[in-house]
């Protein structure tokens, strides 16, 4: 696998140095709205800590950022009226992966609305 490279574009958000709509912030994550949404409400689920992907994540940090997820997925369902969540995370490029800093699509979902492509 390769190596994490820190000028990824999830990086440059975490310090700030490109714009995005920010929606939740703890000590070890960070959520902001997905600029190609699949559907109304997609975010994305990022750590703080540089990891490439769930294939070379720390352990120990999992728990804190499945418990983010979790608490951001409750409160998309909520915020945007939805009937469910689909949460999607890919892993390296043949898997579907196109930014190599580890993340969580958390979408919203309404029944009989398929995900856009
Ligand atoms: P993937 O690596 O395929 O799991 O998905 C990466 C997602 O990141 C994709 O849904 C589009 C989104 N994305 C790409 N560039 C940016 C960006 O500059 N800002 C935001 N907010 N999202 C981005």
């Amino acid at each position: 696998m390769s190596a994490y490279d820190t000028n990824n574009i999830f990086a440059k958000i975490l310090r700030g140095e490109i714009p995005s709509h920010r929606v939740y912030e703890d000590d070890a994550t960070i959520a902001f709205m997905d600029v190609m949404p699949q559907a109304e409400g997609h975010m994305l689920v990022v750590p703080k800590a540089p990891s490439r992907n769930l294939l070379d994540a720390d352990a120990a940090s999992l728990p804190a950022l499945i418990a983010a997820v979790q608490k951001i997925a409750v409160a998309a369902k909520e915020a945007f009226d939805a009937d469910g969540v689909t949460i999607m995370q890919f892993n390296e490029a043949p898997a579907g992966q196109s930014v190599f800093h580890l993340h969580f699509h958390v979408i919203p979902r309404r029944d009989g609305v398929p995900l856009k492509p």
